[in-house]
């Protein structure tokens, strides 16, 4: 492949595909890269390996699509949080604030019967956020909370938390309670609920989907529940960070980044060691020269 003369459409489309979290996003990559892969003919064997390597990523995700699918459909993204609490609590509210779904949002109870899956993007992350019914509805599905990799606890009152807490014997401890229809409280109901919030140690967020208070917090929190490392990068030859992040286990150092995106090391000129750690949101600089 490297013979071949490259676009820098192109090269921007291998490199988003190298930074791909799942098939769904790589299939799009590919595409992208096949449409600005050179035409000549020394590009036609490129554009038939690409063709072949979509081909069987198509394949694989139809497989998964029919195997993969928990009982109630749901095709489980990397990174995927589902949204959980008492009937009325909101749920479908936040799903429609976060993402691209078009949940059915009523006063009435039990208005969701059946789970919604919806994408939200955020700092060049794609996270899957499911609403589900009710958590004490007949329709509500346990084995979703036990897989998933967070809870969103949506409740009004921290009163409310007892009777969720009883149907997640089983589920994952990473949670982020979101206290939502803050508009609905006195300042004082706030400042008590926050205390007993604060004095539990729970991590939790005060928000409203009616006015959208405390939203970038909310999808702050939401992403650091995570625990992953996004770090933002400007290969060589490249005027701009990328806005998309390379996307690392915790502790992850110069190297393990450099072999993600598949730079030699060797050629690497340093100012800090290969071996430094990472933070999240760090900016790295490669230069080869
Ligand atoms: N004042 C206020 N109303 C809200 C807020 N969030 C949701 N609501 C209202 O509360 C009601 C229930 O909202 P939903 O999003 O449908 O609640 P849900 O948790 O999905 O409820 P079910 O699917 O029926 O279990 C609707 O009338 C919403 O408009 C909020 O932050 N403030
Ligand atoms: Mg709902």
């Amino acid at each position: 492949m490297a013979s071949t003369n490259q676009s820098p459409e192109f090269l921007s489309a291998q490199k988003k595909y190298m930074l791909c979290t799942n098939d769904r996003e790589r299939v799009l990559a590919l595409e992208e890269m096949i449409s600005y892969a050179p035409k000549h003919k020394a590009g036609e064997s490129m554009r038939a390996n690409l063709r072949t390597r979509l081909k069987k990523l198509i394949e694989k995700q139809e497989k998964h699509s029919k195997k993969g699918r928990g009982k109630q459909g749901i095709q489980k993204e990397d990174l995927q949080a589902i949204l959980i609490g008492l009937t009325n609590s909101g749920k479908s509210s936040i799903l429609a604030n976060l993402t691209n779904a078009k949940p059915k949002i009523s006063s009435s109870l039990y208005t969701t019967l059946l789970p919604l899956v919806g994408t939200m993007f955020y700092q060049g992350l794609y996270i899957q956020i499911v609403d589900l019914p009710a958590i004490n509805h007949e329709s509500f599905d346990q084995s979703l909370a036990n897989t998933t990799d967070l809870l969103l606890i949506v409740i009004t009152n921290p009163r409310e938390l007892e009777e969720i807490e009883k149907f997640l014997k089983h589920a994952t401890d990473n949670r982020l309670i979101i206290l939502n229809k803050s508009d609905q409280l006195s300042a004082e109901e706030k400042r008590k609920f926050q205390a007993h919030l604060q004095s539990k140690k729970y991590n939790f967020v005060i928000y409203s989907s009616l006015t959208q208070e405390n939203e970038p917090i909310l999808k702050e929190k939401l992403i650091s529940c995570f625990n992953i490392l996004r770090v933002y990068t400007k290969s060589p030859g490249q005027k701009q960070v990328d806005d998309r992040p390379v996307l690392l286990p915790p502790e992850s150092t110069i190297e393990d980044l450099a072999k993600k995106i598949r730079i030699p090391s060797s050629s690497i000129k340093q100012s800090v060691g290969l071996n430094h750690v990472l933070k999240d949101k760090d900016i790295v600089e490669f230069k080869t020269e």
